[in-house]
């Protein structure tokens, strides 16, 4: 079993199993992939669907004949393998045009390039059938504080999305943005570092009902931040538009393991909260299989990402089905915190008027009472390690 099926919804970016290997340090260590190879290959491995930033389908500049050849091989494959693209997004970063940033470059003209840029593979995403295009601001940042006005570049960011969300509306397209957030790398420091700062950027656009987030398990954790929560408050905020899926341990650079690896119990309750959650877009993985792997380690890391994934949401849910830790659950009173605190309609003057709620309360017995977390852990962990 834990055999990948389209329904399971899991997808990848053509950049993630095409990824050379190449880093700082050191050179590529694999060939190219051809992006209709992975189409099949990733759809022979049960995948649903594959996603793109511009670039990873056509060689940046190529003329437009090329383009076009491009992108009908590519179509041609997606409709032999009934794979799908439900997202696309732009490559702002890769090229030395945007090493001060693309819509929050200095550079008026840069910006401008970056806009024009961006349409154009939106009208391919639309075209392709996507449903949401993200954005990730990889050279939108800082080295140095002089160098960037912080708030003159919000507002150039504002203005950016501002835009695309008018283009977006007047071609009618069925196309929403997830904006994915992250500290640091490439830029000394970037803007919209986590979650929290994009899901309060959006609240000033113009349209923020075509904006959400697409948080990566990596990238808050490069923050030292828990991403189940971040993705718990996404979801809240109905903000949760598609989400990047990978392995990181702890604070350091980004890692972008397969999922599963590095924080372990964070990805089982990341899959505990999305599958009890209703959260039915993609499972969407964006991680590098490492520079040691040749062409078959690739695909088999491809792999391990949805078999963990299948995994762990077999022993999330046997977590959730097991008596003991219903049982657990209560003793814990998490389900108390569904009830709301105050009474129906109760008023802050019939809040002070209960004396229950203070003059006859007893704080110290209150306190006295064990809130049997630890046993309650102590089954999921034991679920987790499958004993
Ligand atoms: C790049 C980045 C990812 C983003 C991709 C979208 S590209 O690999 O590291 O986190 O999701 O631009
Ligand atoms: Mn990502
Ligand atoms: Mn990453
Ligand atoms: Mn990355």
């Amino acid at each position: 079993s834990y055999v990948p099926v389209p329904a399971d919804k899991f997808s990848f970016g053509l950049w993630t199993v095409g990824w050379q290997g190449r880093d700082p340090f050191g050179d590529a260590t694999r060939e190219p992939l051809d992006p209709v190879e992975t189409v099949h290959r990733l759809a022979g491995l049960g995948a649903y669907g594959v996603t793109f930033h511009d670039d990873d389908l056509v060689p940046f500049g190529a003329p437009e004949r090329v383009r076009e050849a491009h992108v009908a091989r590519f179509r041609k494959a997606l409709e032999a393998t009934g794979m799908a693209v439900p997202m696309a997004t732009t490559n702002l970063f890769t090229h030395p045009v945007f090493k001060d940033g693309a819509f929050t470059a200095n550079d008026r003209e840069i910006r401008r390039f970056a806009l024009r840029k961006t349409m154009r593979n939106i009208d391919l995403a639309a075209g392709l059938g996507a449903h949401t295009y993200v954005a990730w601001g990889g050279r939108e940042g800082a080295e140095s504080g002089a160098a960037k006005d912080v708030r003159a570049a919000l507002d150039r960011l504002k203005e950016a999305f501002d835009l695309l969300a008018e283009y977006v509306t007047g071609q009618g397209y069925d196309l929403r943005f997830a904006l994915e957030p992250k500290p640091n790398e490439p830029r000394g420091d970037l803007l919209l570092p986590t979650v929290g700062h994009a899901l309060a950027f959006i609240g000033r656009l113009e349209r923020p009902e075509l904006f959400g987030v697409n948080p990566e398990v990596g990238h808050e954790q490069m923050a030292g931040l828990n991403y189940p929560h971040a993705i718990a408050q996404a979801i809240w905020a109905g903000k949760l538009f598609h989400l990047d899926l990978n392995g990181q341990s702890g604070v350091k650079y980004d890692q972008d393991l397969r999922f599963g690896a590095g924080d372990l119990r964070a990805a089982f309750w990341l899959v505990d909260l999305l599958e009890q959650s209703g959260y039915a877009g993609p499972r969407h993985f964006d991680f590098k299989p490492p520079r040691t792997e040749d062409t078959a380690g690739v695909w088999a890391s491809a792999a391990g990402c949805m078999r963990n994934y299948l995994v762990l949401r077999e022993r999330a849910a046997a977590f959730r089905a097991d008596p003991a830790v219903q049982e657990a659950l209560r003793a814990a009173r998490v389900d108390e915190l569904s009830r709301p605190t105050l009474g129906p309609q109760e008023t802050p003057d019939a809040l002070l008027a209960d004396r229950a709620a203070f003059e006859d309360f007893d704080p110290a017995a209150a306190a006295e009472r064990g809130m049997a977390f630890e046993h309650l852990d102590q089954l999921a962990m034991d679920h987790l390690l499958g004993v």
